[in-house]
Formats: C-alpha cells, sequence, structure tokens
C-alpha cells in the first residue's frame, strides 16, 4: 500500500437507521461528531469532525462486503446480517466487539391460531419464508424439523396471511410489528445485536488509527 492510501481518512461502513443512531453516541464517546445526517442528506459519504475518520452509508446487508473487500476499514453490522455473509463468504472479517446495540430477536412466528407445536409434534413439513435462510435452515435443522424456505427480501410478516408460508423467521423487538399482522413468535432462534467489524488487512495496515476507536468502542459499549 502506498503511503498516500496510508494517509487517507479511516472509512467506516454504516447503514441508515437505527444502526447509525444507536453508533452516534459510540462515536461521540471517542470524540468524533457527524454534523450530517444520512436521513436528509442524500451524500453516501460523510465527514467527521475528525480529519482522520469519514462514514460510508450502505445497505445494512452490504456493510460486510465493503469491509471484506477493504472499501471500508471497519464496519457495523448486525448478527442476523453477519451470519448470512458469513456462509457465502467465509473468513476475512474480524470481529472484536459486540457493540451491543439495535438489539432484538431473531424468532419463529406463526399466525394466531396456527398450531406450530402440534405441527411439529407430527413431524409436518412446514413452509417458512425468512431473509435469514442460512440462520433458519440451521435451526430447523438442528431441531430435527423439516422445512421448505422459501427466501424473501422484506415484508416477511405477509407470507402467513395470504398462504405463502405456514411460518417465518424474522426479527423481533417491540412486538409491535407482529401483533399489528395478528402473527405470534413461537419460538427464538437467536439473540441479535451488532457488532463492529474490522478488515483483517486495515487491522494490520493501519493500526495507529484504528486501534483508539476500537478501543474507544469496547469501552462505550460495555458501560
Ligand atoms: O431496511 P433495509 O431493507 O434497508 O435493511 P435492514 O432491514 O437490514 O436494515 P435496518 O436498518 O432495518 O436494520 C439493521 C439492523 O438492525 C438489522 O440487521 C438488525 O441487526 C437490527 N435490528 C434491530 C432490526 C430490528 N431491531 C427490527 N426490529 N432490524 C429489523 N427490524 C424489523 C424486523 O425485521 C420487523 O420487520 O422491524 C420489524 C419488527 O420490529 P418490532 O419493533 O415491531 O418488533
Ligand atoms: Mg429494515
Amino acid at each position: 500500500m502506498s503511503p498516500a492510501s496510508l494517509d487517507r481518512p479511516l472509512t467506516l461502513a454504516l447503514s441508515k437507521g437505527r444502526i447509525f443512531d444507536e453508533t452516534m453516541p459510540l462515536l461521540e464517546a471517542a470524540g468524533v461528531h457527524v454534523t450530517e445526517n444520512p436521513e436528509t442528506s442524500r451524500k453516501l459519504i460523510l465527514p467527521t469532525s475528525s480529519p482522520d475518520l469519514q462514514l460510508i452509508i450502505v445497505r445494512a446487508s452490504d456493510v460486510p462486503t465493503y469491509v471484506q473487500y477493504g472499501a471500508a476499514d471497519f464496519g457495523i453490522a448486525g448478527k442476523d446480517v453477519l451470519y448470512e455473509h458469513a456462509a457465502e463468504h467465509p473468513g476475512g472479517l474480524y470481529q472484536p466487539i459486540d457493540l451491543n446495540i439495535a438489539r432484538c430477536r431473531l424468532c419463529v412466528a406463526v399466525r394466531k391460531g396456527f398450531d406450530y407445536e402440534a405441527a411439529v409434534r407430527q413431524g409436518s413439513r412446514l413452509r417458512v419464508a425468512t431473509k435469514y435462510v442460512q440462520a433458519a435452515r440451521e435451526h430447523f435443522a438442528r431441531k430435527g424439523v423439516y422445512v421448505d424456505l422459501i427466501k424473501l427480501y422484506g415484508s416477511m410478516e405477509l407470507a402467513p396471511l395470504v398462504g405463502l408460508a405456514d411460518a417465518i423467521v424474522d426479527l423481533v423487538s417491540t412486538g409491535g410489528t407482529l401483533k399489528a399482522n395478528n402473527l405470534v413468535a413461537v419460538e427464538d432462534v437467536a439473540e441479535i445485536s451488532s457488532r463492529l467489524i474490522v478488515n483483517q488487512a486495515a487491522l494490520k495496515t493501519r493500526a495507529a488509527k484504528l486501534q483508539p476507536l476500537i478501543d474507544s468502542f469496547r469501552l462505550a459499549s460495555a458501560s
């Protein structure tokens, strides 16, 4: 890597919404301020008060890709996203800290009135719609339940209502979305929070700039 590229600011990849919002206090704790709001700005590269750090705003599920290829030195992504990413791109990401932000649960949910336990007991083959195919596949394999997985990219809650699936595997935080759609969570698959992920090469070549930020994130997320 040329000296000029070592001089460029560190790049942190974030998704807008809850991860951006919950990362701001961690950056503040490291003495870094972000003046532009990605909800209102159309900019995808945001400067910060530190000349050593810039942010890029990408889709939540694209964060690991930017970091793995080194287009971002580090990033913040949910375990749900990391799990699906790792299945397709093993290795390459160092995950030093659980930041304990954007917490939720990955759950199996069904239409109110659908007897999930009975269906499992009877060994029925279940149709399960989800964005989290890897996590779902492993969960049902562990339980020894046969499932046909249907990959969706969003609005999973609709699938059981219109007969696309018997169950969904989706993230739940307040439970409000399930309730509004007449669904109930019947099983936990995993506890989810977001992790700091770091590009392996950057960790070595850019340690002088990276390590203090990693240390600060660790302190702030533990408190
Ligand atoms: O929205 P987009 O398609 O761009 O991407 P995304 O959904 O992956 O991103 P975003 O920003 O919505 O979520 C980023 C990360 O936040 C996820 O990868 C999770 O790790 C974490 N997180 C925490 C959540 C939730 N809580 C959450 N509640 N992500 C999504 N939800 C959704 C859930 O899928 C469901 O539709 O919110 C709805 C349920 O919320 P409640 O409060 O009604 O239960
Ligand atoms: Mg979303």
